[in-house]
């Protein structure tokens, strides 16, 4: 199933893509427009083929996924300890039963799940998952992939690759074959995070690096960072951070960004992707789901932003209450690309807001969203819902627009939506760069 094209009058596929549209005809443009343009995907957990099983897809990948275990928990009374000693199947099995059978599945990663199903022509209402298990059980994986690529209508993601991930880092260092839809990204959490914890390792890889992470380290890091890029090649380098992250403050971490992190983004001309506001493990009997968020105080941004104005900076930040504060901030640094609306903010209530507000305030200067798909099959879901929820603001802006006396037409749209998701992403990332 690929994403139907909405069908346009005869009157306006005969008219050339210069002339100007009339307001009745802006919607049908805009939904043809995103329906035909392929996304690149900036951020997912996704992995290309050569990473062997650390690639998730199928339908028990799907309902294990963390955000429907934290719903899960709400719904059923298997307590954390009993579902996480469950097999795979079984925890599967368990959250079909309470989401789907018992409940109706309205929340925004429940109606995911039925989308997947039903974009393959599987029961969406079935008791148990013997005919989803048997599909996907007979999938080649490549070209699964390609059709699960074409089906959400996008080119390229962009993987999330720890080099401290003791079971990712051999993968690479025995050599992967560059796949040309999957792009990597060089994750720092343990790095700028985490030092205390992973020192250790780099100094095992002969990075002579030590606890207090001093100037000498600093170097070493650099060092780590450069073998790493050539082996990776990533579109950028990115970390995760929590609310209270403060810049400029006395920490190993800030200690390594100013002196390692943010000088070799520069030397090879790589952005950072700052992703701000989570609130580390506030249940970890949750495990992967028991993260939160708070508001960050984006003076830290601004410090930053300002301070290494030949750097790049891609930012999400993940508390509603932040999103203005980073539009305004993007308008003071054009160093700054805002960029999706991560987790808990992706849904179309929260989207729809952030999205007005981004175009009212930074017209296409921003990349609207990533789909952040752990499973493969995800981002059939998390893109047609993107697409869904985007056409009406679109449109909408363009309407204003023809309003007030401007003057739209097809190819500004194309442009527009190219732009959006697709050439902000190019040209910030150098994707084309061989
Ligand atoms: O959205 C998620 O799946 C989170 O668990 C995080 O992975 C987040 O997206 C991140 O990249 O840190
Ligand atoms: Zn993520």
């Amino acid at each position: 199933m690929k994403a139907t094209l909405p069908k346009l009058s005869s009157a306006m596929t005969a008219s050339t893509g210069a002339q100007a549209l009339e307001i009745g005809q802006i919607s049908p443009v805009v939904e043809n427009v995103l329906a035909s343009t392929e996304i690149i995907d900036i951020h997912t957990h996704l992995f290309a083929p050569s990473f062997g099983k650390l690639g998730l897809w199928g339908i028990d990948e799907l309902l294990t996924y963390h955000y429907l275990e934290a719903e899960f928990f709400r719904s059923s009374h298997t307590t954390p300890d009993q579902y996480f000693a469950l097999s795979k199947t079984q925890q599967a099995d368990a959250i079909w039963r309470a989401l789907f059978v018992e409940n109706t599945p309205l929340s925004e990663s429940t109606r995911g799940v039925v989308a997947v199903l039903k974009a393959f022509g599987l029961r969406t209402d079935a008791q148990n998952l013997a005919e989803a298990r048997a599909f996907f059980g007979s999938q080649s994986v490549d070209e699964h992939i390609h059709r699960v690529f074409e089906m959400a209508g996008i080119s390229t993601v962009v993987m999330t690759n720890d080099p401290l991930d003791p079971q990712e880092a051999p993968i690479w260092l025995n050599g992967v074959s560059e796949h040309p839809q999957f792009r990597a990204v060089l994750r720092l959490d343990k790095i700028l995070r985490q030092w205390t914890a992973n020192w250790q390792v780099l100094a095992g890889q002969r990075y002579k690096v030590d606890a207090q992470a001093s100037e000498k380290s600093a170097a070493e890091v650099q060092r780590f960072l450069f073998d790493w890029c050539k082996r990776m090649r990533p579109m950028y380098m990115a970390v995760s951070l929590p609310d209270t992250f403060l810049y400029p403050a006395e920490t190993a971490g800030n200690r390594l960004l100013t002196e390692a992190v943010l000088p070799a983004c520069l030397e090879l001309n790589l952005p950072l992707s700052l992703m701000i506001g989570v609130r580390l493990q506030v249940n970890p009997a949750l495990r992967l789901a028991g993260d939160a968020l708070g508001r960050a105080d984006l003076r830290s941004l601004e410090n930053i932003c300002r301070t290494f104005p030949e750097n790049r900076f891609l930012v999400s930040v993940l508390s509603r209450e932040n999103q203005h504060e980073l539009c305004v901030y993007a308008r003071k640094f054009s160093n700054l690309m805002p960029f999706g609306c991560w987790w808990f903010l992706n849904n179309p209530s929260i989207v729809e807001e952030i999205t007005r507000e981004r175009i009212e305030m930074l017209g296409t200067s921003f990349i609207p969203q990533h789909s952040d798909a752990r499973v493969l099959e995800q981002v059939i879901y998390k893109w047609s819902n993107t697409r869904r929820t985007l056409a009406p603001i679109l449109a909408n802006s363009y309407r204003l627009l023809v309003e007030d006396g401007g003057r739209v037409s097809r190819n500004d749209i194309e442009r527009d939506i190219t732009r959006l998701f697709r050439s902000n992403a190019e040209s910030w990332m150098n994707f084309n760069k061989s």
